[in-house]
């Protein structure tokens, strides 16, 4: 191995290899949002994750049983491992030490050289070059079991050759950064529980690891966590049914798991089954979360409904006419965790979160395929249990087909099919309709009055609707408050959801901003997330901002949609002026709905955006699922975040 005086030498004279890697970096910085998404607090928190994924990838390899990351003061990020240490050997064809090369060079991670495969997160292992490039200043400490080597960074240049600061007998990598807030807004900072968040899933994903999280932001409250999951993705759907307090139906969790023959790819599969009508199936790749599913996901579903059927069929649970369980009603109540990982991961779609190798497809579909059968006839109560469950789910699928047949001919007998309340608009070029969702008649009929029909519809809603997150599809159709939406909007529910069909482009919710209005949006929007989910991950939906007050200063009058801008405006008016709350819409005459809410010049609509669908399922099952616990733990953590509370 090159001893030291060897690398400051060679470094002295950087080649021309060098400039291009520092022109490289430069890219970087010019471009942030190329290599980690965002410059916003996704792209800030991303940084952490290309530097832990290095010690992940460590210990997957065997040689790291420790990972500890530190948030310290003024937001400074730490991760060390126990690792055998980056190389500190000159990496011959830059003639500079491979851990200098790892900093400074894109996409320099990965294996330095030996067996395995890198299994990278985030975007895709853009290495730890790029969180050099965005840190104001970045050093790295490697233990050898002999020295220890350091080396500082400012802004992706290296300001000082690797040097040796020590004798010692332990090896590993320590890198601590602070995010540059030159590339980052000074006000992004760190949140722990996205940390946490993504941390204990990693822990999850690769059974063993041990990631320890620390905040030491606060001297006096430093918060700390440990997460270590031998159980690996079965402690996963542990922690997803106790997070959300669900009740299972069987006791074991099932768990497979399969390598290809020549060891390229692996694919691991937990699942449980609880008591409610939705499915949770989360999967991932290398460690990174496919979102939009891929071929890992369709293997396992089309050998889970085959071997269901299969099974039913053999052990006499389906009669010979009867008809097959479907896909859904196999998933009905399904907690899963698909994790594969593979040597040459293809990311598919827009958000690279879908998953291309066709290989795993089959690898999976194989899997499952021998495995559940098996499983299933070792463990018959669990087998029973989960048959039980779908031939209930195959019955509320038939009841609601009928129903939504008789719904259907009955909307037919009453004439053009469309809701009696809908005031429909003009237009039918769907890139520019909307359709305001109302609540309360007085409200619906101030929005008639005051919208423009040639592209705004209006749809009034009265009273409470149903809680859709315990009810099977069988109850949603028939349901007379959910009816006139599902057949104005016009493109089907649930799995024959076909938004080819929509009515509208824009769905807007606008109710009051009180608490009764708060309720029925919740409604709504669990009723768009648990049957028209598509709606929402197409960006259908929107919440629309009615004005809080109204302020009046002679014939002047100015409209406030919080309370800080109702100061700011009290401070600009100065003087007498009038202050009017508004409770509810209905208080509003037409023109002042059009002009605060209805208005595309000038109203404020927010778009109900899903960044995570594992983490929406979360809110929608704590919120109205049917326990009070987890409900009031959640309410009490993001009371804080509630704006405009009005009680
Ligand atoms: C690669 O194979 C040869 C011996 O060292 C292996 C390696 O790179 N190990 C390694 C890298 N352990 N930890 C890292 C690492 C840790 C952090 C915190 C950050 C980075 C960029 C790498």
């Amino acid at each position: 191995m090159d001893t030291l005086n060897d690398i400051s030498q060679t470094t002295q004279n950087y080649g021309a290899d060098e400039i291009q890697v520092l022109e490289g970096l430069e890219a970087v910085r010019k471009r942030p949002g190329m290599y980690i998404g965002s410059t916003g607090p996704r792209g800030l928190h991303h940084l952490v994750y290309e530097i832990v994924d290095n010690s992940i990838d460590e210990a997957l390899a065997g040689y790291c049983s420790k990972i500890e990351v530190a948030i310290l003061k003024g937001d400074i990020i730490r991760v060390t491992d126990n690792g055998r240490g980056i190389p500190v050997g000159i990496q011959p064809k830059l003639g500079i030490p491979a851990v200098t090369v790892v900093f400074t060079v894109l996409h320099a991670g990965g294996k330095f050289g030996g067996g395995g495969y890198k299994v990278s997160g985030g975007l895709h292992g853009v290495g730890a070059s790029v969180v050099n490039a965005l840190s104001e200043w970045t050093e790295v400490q490697v233990c050898d079991g002999h020295h220890i080597y350091h080396q500082r960074f400012e802004r992706g240049n290296a300001v000082n050759d690797l040097h040796i600061i020590g004798e010692t007998s332990s090896t590993g990598t320590t890198v601590t950064f602070k995010a540059d807030p030159l590339i980052f807004t000074e006000t992004e900072v760190y949140d722990y529980e996205t940390l946490a968040t993504r941390l204990r899933e990693q822990a999850f994903l690769n059974a063993g690891v041990n990631i320890q999280l620390t905040d030491e932001r606060d001297s006096e409250n430093i918060i700390s966590e440990n997460f270590c999951y031998e159980g690996g993705v079965s402690s996963f759907v542990e922690y997803i049914h106790k997070k959300r307090s669900l009740d299972v139906i069987h006791p074991d969790i099932i768990y497979f798991s399969a390598k290809n023959e020549d060891d390229t790819a692996s694919a691991e599969i937990a699942m449980q089954y609880n008591d409610s009508y939705n499915e949770l199936l989360l999967s991932f790749a290398n460690n990174i979360h496919t979102n939009d599913g891929g071929t890992h996901v369709e293997g396992f579903k089309r050998a889970l409904t085959k071997v269901m059927n299969d099974y039913a069929r053999k052990f006499n649970i389906l009669k010979e006419n009867d008809k097959n369980l479907s896909g859904e009603d196999v998933r009905e109540g399904l907690t899963a965790v698909i994790s594969v990982k593979l040597k040459e991961a293809q990311f598919e779609g827009q958000t690279k979160a879908k998953l291309g190798n066709t290989a795993i497809r089959t690898l999976v579909d194989k899997l499952v395929s021998e495995k559940l059968e098996q499983y299933l006839e070792e463990n018959p109560a669990t087998a029973k249990a989960i048959f039980e469950k779908a031939l209930m789910a195959a019955k509320a699928r038939d009841a609601a087909r009928k129903a939504r047949d008789l719904a259907r001919r009955k909307t037919a007998m009453e004439g053009a099919g469309l809701p009696g309340k809908l005031a429909d608009c003009q237009s039918r070029n769907v890139e520019e309709t909307e359709i305001y969702i109302v609540e309360g008649d007085s409200a619906g009929g101030s929005a008639k009055g005051g919208r423009d029909r040639r592209f705004q519809a209006i749809l009034p809603l009265w009273g409470k609707m149903l809680n859709v997150e315990k009810a099977r599809l069988d109850r949603v159709y028939g349901n007379d408050k959910l009816m006139p939406v599902i057949t104005a909007l016009g493109c089907g529910i649930g799995d024959e959801i076909d938004l080819s069909k929509l009515r509208y482009g824009k769905i807007i919710i606008m109710a009051d901003a009180d608490v009764d209005g708060s309720h029925i949006r919740t409604l709504m929007l669990t009723f768009f997330f648990r049957f028209m989910r598509p709606l929402i991950e197409e960006g259908h939906v929107y919440i629309a901002q009615p004005p809080l007050y109204r302020i009046t200063k002679g014939k002047e009058h100015h409209y406030a949609y919080s309370d800080t801008e109702r100061d700011k405006i009290m401070s600009e008016l100065g003087g007498k002026y009038e202050i009017q709350r508004y409770k509810g819409l209905g208080e509003m005459d037409s023109d002042q709905l059009w002009e605060t809410t209805m208005d595309p010049a000038t109203r404020i609509m927010l778009r109900v955006e899903m960044e995570d669908a594992a983490a929406a399922d979360e809110v929608f099952t704590i919120l109205m699922g049917d326990k009070v616990e987890p409900r009031r733990e959640f309410i009490e953590k993001n009371a804080r975040y509630v704006q405009n509370l009005d009680v």
